[in-house]
């Protein structure tokens, strides 16, 4: 395959690592100051998030609060397609660049089914960590999705510095050869920790995991079969990670187009059903009810 000139030299064996790995990252695909303007745009979504005294959705926009009456004060923990309201992201979504990283892997009509801003307030502790799973366990395991590990491709931009300490992605290297494994499969996966004796029932050395550190411009990619979660934020410094999730158009029926025959395309003048199909019955917008979060540890 051509070298594609968008990509820098040191980044160009992403693809042979990810099949290899079920990972990869490459680094610096955004510019410090692309990622200057990232991070405000990432505060003043958070900012209007804070607005919400419960989880809210609004179609494919949903922001997961932690609220007061748990943590004491109220905090933002996710923001869900916010493209439709930030032009900046509804643009990083479609970047050039991101076509250059993903079009080995996925062709040239690519849809979104996913965009995330995950944070990890340093007061939200103990609801920052993501416990081990596999993405699989999110999507509808029928023939919606095929040929797992190229039709689909999540990415994770780091906004922050991601490190060890504020809970950067970590990810099982090798995992994605080991079939659905069912990890956290009983609960929410915002919640606790994984055990080792978890990791180790499931045929994984709780030895052998890797800590994606990041800075704010570098992207990691991972398949619907790689094993990762995040640890609990330990440090005073926030996490912004924004993940995207990509699909080969002709393999879903669902999502937002991101490239259509190469194409940079924006967002359509209604939303398109993307990870809730209630999305149909009920658009919203309205508040949850769902308190997962205080039950546990
Ligand atoms: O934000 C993170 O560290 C991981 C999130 C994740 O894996 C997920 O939401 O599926
Ligand atoms: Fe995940």
């Amino acid at each position: 395959m051509p070298a594609n000139p968008l990509l820098s030299e040191a980044n160009r064996d992403y693809v042979a690592h990810y099949w290899e790995h079920g990972y990869a990252v490459v680094r610096g695909l955004f510019t410090p100051a692309e990622m200057q303007e990232a991070q405000r745009e990432s505060r003043r979504i958070y900012e209007e998030g804070l607005k919400h005294h419960a989880t809210y959705r609004d179609h494919n926009v949903l922001f997961e609060i932690l609220p007061e009456s748990f943590s004491g004060q109220r905090y933002v923990l996710q923001a869900h397609w916010y493209a439709w309201f930030s032009p900046l992201f509804e643009k990083m979504r479609r970047d050039p660049r991101v076509l250059a990283v993903m079009e080995p892997l996925l062709g040239n009509d690519i849809k979104q089914v996913a965009q995330q801003i995950h944070w990890k307030p340093p007061g939200a502790t103990r609801r920052s960590g993501y416990r081990f799973h596999q993405d699989l366990r999110f999507r509808d395991r029928n023939d919606v999705y095929r040929d797992l590990m190229t039709s689909y491709i999540n990415t994770g931009l780091a906004i922050d510095p991601a490190t060890a300490e504020n809970g950067c992605l970590q990810v099982f290297p090798d995992s994605h050869k080991l079939g659905y494994l069912g990890l956290s499969d009983d609960g929410p996966i915002m919640k606790g920790s994984t055990q080792a004796h978890e990791m180790v029932a499931a045929g994984l050395d709780p030895a052998k995991v890797m800590n994606l550190e990041l800075e704010p411009g570098d992207l990691a990619l991972w398949g619907l079969l790689t094993v990762h979660g995040s640890n609990a934020n330990q440090s005073q410094k926030d996490r912004a990670f924004a993940i995207q999730s990509y699909v080969k158009a002709s393999s879903s029926e669902r999502g937002e187009w991101a490239f259509k025959n190469g194409v940079s395309t924006p967002l359509g003048a209604t939303p398109e059903i993307c990870k809730y199909e209630q999305l149909r019955e009920k658009p919203g917008p309205f508040y949850s009810d769902d308190k997962w979060y205080e039950s546990g540890t």
